[in-house]
């Protein structure tokens, strides 16, 4: 390692200039490797020894518009975290990347006529830049970039595992259909039924999509939870978004058909009074009756049109039409009409409801629309006699009341009992449901991972051979949506056709291509070994880097990403590629920054604030620490440029007092149980991610030294830069070489903290007259000298010496004595 410019001789007057001295230090650490993470198969006696410290953040999407200070505020955080990580002798991978496939780009290339991947290699030159510019602590010698062939190879690599163990499958499904358009839309294109393109309103269209069996890991996605550090509010998504729910399934006969239908109330049986089919059921041609034809198929037509976020809005009004056909109580044999609802879902627990009105307010509302009775089994106050209902269904539980030879039972026995009955009767039994449903993979877009398939006629679907991959995608001129709802890359003919690597006949490519998730989903373990071409990465390597020790990541992404790549890490952990069952020990959020205007940052609204200008007009430090002070880590804030400036200030003061006391020798008790308390602080708060803090400590800190600067000793002023370097690293960098220092002040180590020194308030005063010892008092350290001389002369024991005698001199030594001469 090369010695720093360091400044010989100390300039006392020199002025905080961060414009001058930023991109010096940033050059400097770069070429000096102080971000590179140590393989444990380097020097094993330095990197070895070390304990390794993961830190992830969620890597970003280059869009055309760059960075805005939003994304800033968690890379400047886990930066911070890095370096005090690194200084408290951790062996520390902070790494970056590119998610870089997507919609965006393929529209704005569309837009614009640039293509994608020229759009992509000039938006990630772009985010570089900026972040260089912050002084970010990245190990850039593992950056990845998941549009590049070397890395897709394995995104499909993945993806052929999972198709060689039955995890990956073709299935006919609705997608979101532009008519306008004529594209399939992502659903985050759909957002509230219409276009995002056009506006016009999203249809369903069936059409043959690949699947990934999630759902055979939902019990271990949801209790692998356990023992990781989550916050509570993630882990609850994560389980509710999977939806285990246990209960029965019923079947109720029709003819020589039968309706199944899934309850978690199989006490409230004898309370149905209608049964309720998604208009998809597959059973709805068969069973309708003929003069009921017509306003059935209507129904069904307009239900169509509707967006599932739309039928399953609980506030909407349920609506119906009614078959004219009946199915058959299970148990009472009774007669049961059958209706058709678009609030039923047609992927959940058979596509049928039960209907009992008198205890399920969906049913409740159903039921009154259309003037269909009620039934009340469920008594909450047994054995009062039950109140006639009501204004509300009664949703709790109870004993049951006209249900036969059920009744009087309490609602959790009455639900084995009659399951009991059911089983005996072979028309039910216990089951459990998930909401979770299979993973829709593919895209009808061009700019993505193509699924590494081909299509034969005599064979069918046949994966590309490992050997062949990765298959990249080509490069065209046309990457417009196709408009019969295939991919863009249908139309690439000499692409498209191959032969078929089982029998050597014609075959055509696969021309669908995998969602944004898929190169998002394993990233993580690329970073470990991220120029690997023999494999994924090397075992070893992932073996000593994973799990990740901490991931930080926006609240929008503690659903869906972290779930999927939960998924394909416990797929690749089975397949004995992942070294453990959980990829991530700790998640933390951060909260979004918004605008000034308290929007969101947005291109559309002109509220964006660019870390660029901030940089140019404040310095990246101020930028970092204004990040970290603006407010609670995890909690949406809006961008104030006052507390920017507000910021700047206390750094020039933190400048100034730096280079004012760092002659003066030892600092007095006062500043250095500050100092020692400041430091307890930031050792201890930085883990919480209590940023605002810790800087509002140091403004403190710097305020109590401005007072009295004489007795802040260079001791407390390299410490305080030490425990500053995170935060604001060129700044305590750059002192820290005027100082005298030869080497980094991100090679010292982090200091400790002594609780003595923080817990000692008081010191004992020396009380002289005349210079002769003749009493002692116990005081607040700090004390000052007219403080001091009051309470003295205050002293019984004082008075008697002094009597009325003049006094001529007082003499003060802070901390230990006080001289009064008479
Ligand atoms: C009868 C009943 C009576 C119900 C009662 C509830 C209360 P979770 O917990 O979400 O699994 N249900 C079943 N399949 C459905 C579908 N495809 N679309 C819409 N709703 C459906 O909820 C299970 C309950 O949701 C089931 O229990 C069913 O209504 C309804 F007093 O059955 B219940
Ligand atoms: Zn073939």
């Amino acid at each position: 390692m090369k010695t720093p410019v360091f400044y010989v001789k100390l300039k006392n007057m020199e002025t905080y200039n961060p414009q001058e001295i930023e991109p010096k230090w940033q050059k400097y650490w770069e070429e000096n490797g102080f971000y590179k993470a140590e393989d444990f198969s380097l020097p094993r006696r330095q990197a070895g020894r070390k304990p390794k410290q993961y830190l992830l953040l969620e890597f970003p999407y280059p869009s055309g518009d760059g960075l805005h200070v939003g994304h800033c505020r968690p890379y400047c955080a886990l930066d911070a975290i890095a370096r005090q990580k690194r200084m408290a002798g951790a062996n520390v991978l902070f790494p970056i990347g590119w998610d870089a496939f997507g919609l965006p780009t393929e529209n704005y290339a569309i837009k614009h006529g640039i293509h994608p991947s020229i759009a992509t290699q000039k938006n990630i030159a772009n985010f570089k830049r900026q972040l260089k510019n912050l002084g970010l602590s990245f190990d850039w010698s593992r950056e990845i970039n998941t549009t590049d062939p070397k890395y897709y190879k394995w995104t499909q690599w993945i993806f052929l595992k999972l198709l060689e163990k039955d995890l990956a499958y073709q299935a006919e499904i609705p997608i979101n259909w532009c008519p306008a358009c004529k594209i399939g839309l992502a659903n985050e294109e759909a957002v509230g039924g219409a276009c995002e393109r056009c506006g016009a309103v999203v249809e369903r269209k069936v059409q043959k999509q690949w699947m990934l069996k999630i759902t055979a890991y939902a019990d271990r996605l949801i209790d692998d939870l356990e023992g990781l550090d989550f916050p509570e509010r993630v882990k609850s998504q994560q389980i509710n978004w999977i939806g285990k729910s246990f209960g029965t399934e019923i079947q109720f006969p029709i003819n020589n058909l039968s309706i199944s239908v899934f309850t978690t109330r199989a006490d409230t049986l004898f309370g149905v009074t209608a049964m309720v089919l998604a208009p998809e059921h597959p059973l709805v041609e068969k069973i309708v009756a003929p003069e009921n034809k017509e306003s059935v198929k209507k129904y069904i037509e307009d239900a169509k049109r509707k967006s599932d976020f739309e039928r399953e809005k609980l506030e909407k009004e349920k609506t119906g039409v009614f078959t004219g056909s009946f199915c058959r109580h299970p148990l009472t044999d009774e007669k049961i009409p059958i209706w058709i609802g678009d609030y039923v879902i047609s992927a959940y627990g058979g596509g049928a409801v039960m209907m009992v009105p008198a205890h399920d307010q969906r049913d409740f509302g159903f039921s009154k629309k259309y003037n269909l009775p009620l039934k009340i089994v469920i008594c909450p106050n047994y054995p009062e006699p039950v109140c006639p209902i009501l204004d509300k269904a009664y949703e709790g539980e109870g004993h049951l009341v006209s249900s036969g030879k059920f009744n009087g039972l309490k609602s959790a026995e009455a639900i084995k009992k009659i399951t009991k009955e059911l089983e005996k009767k072979k028309l039910g039994k216990e089951t459990i449901q998930y909401k979770l449903r299979d993973w829709v993979f593919s895209r009808q877009h061009y700019w993505g991972e193509p699924i590494p398939v081909v299509h034969c006629p005599k064979c069918g679907t046949v994966p590309v051979s490992e050997k062949d991959l990765p298959v990249e995608l080509p490069y065209i001129e046309k990457y417009q949506p196709s408009h019969t709802g295939e991919s863009p890359l249908s139309a690439i003919t000499d692409w498209v056709n191959v032969k078929c690597p089982t029998c050597g006949g014609p075959a055509k490519r696969e021309t669908d291509t995998m969602p944004n998730w898929a190169g998002s989903n394993w990233y993580f373990m690329r970073y470990c070994d991220s120029n690997n071409d023999k494999a994924l990465a090397d075992p070893k390597k992932l073996k000593y880097w994973l799990p990740v020790d901490w991931y930080n990541g926006g609240m929008e992404h503690t659903t869906l990403h972290l779930l999927y790549s939960r998924f394909i890490y416990k797929f690749l952990f089975d397949i004995k590629v992942a070294p453990q069952k959980e990829p991530y020990q700790k998640r933390t959020s951060h909260g979004v920054v918004l605008a000034g205007d308290g929007r969101k940052m947005s291109k559309s609204f002109g509220n964006v604030v660019n870390p660029d200008d901030i940089v140019q007009k404040y310095g990246a430090d101020t930028l970092r620490v204004y990040e970290m002070f603006m407010g609670p880590f995890d909690q949406a804030i809006s961008w104030n440029e006052d507390g920017v400036k507000g910021v700047a200030r206390f750094l020039e003061k933190a400048w100034k007092i730096s280079l004012t006391c760092a002659g003066n020798k030892q600092s007095n008790e006062d500043i250095l149980r500050a100092i020692h308390k400041l430091n307890k602080k930031i050792s201890e708060e930085l883990g919480q991610m209590k940023f605002n803090t810790i800087i509002a400590g140091f403004m403190e800190f710097v305020n109590l030294a401005q007072e009295k600067p004489t007795e802040v000793g260079s001791d407390a002023i390299e410490r305080m830069l030490i425990l500053l370097s995170p935060f604001a690293p060129h700044m305590a960098e750059d002192l820290w070489s005027r100082l005298g220092h030869k080497n980094s002040i991100f090679q010292e180590k982090w200091p400790e903290y002594s609780e003595e020194i923080i817990k000692k308030d008081t010191t004992i005063l020396v009380i002289q007259i005349n210079g002769k010892t003749r009493d002692t008092i116990e005081v607040k350290t700090g004390i000052s000298e007219k403080e001091a001389r009051e309470l003295t002369l205050s002293q019984k024991k004082v008075k008697t010496y002094i009597l009325d005698k003049e006094i001529k001199k007082v003499i003060f030594v802070p901390g230990k004595l006080i001289n009064i001469v008479v």
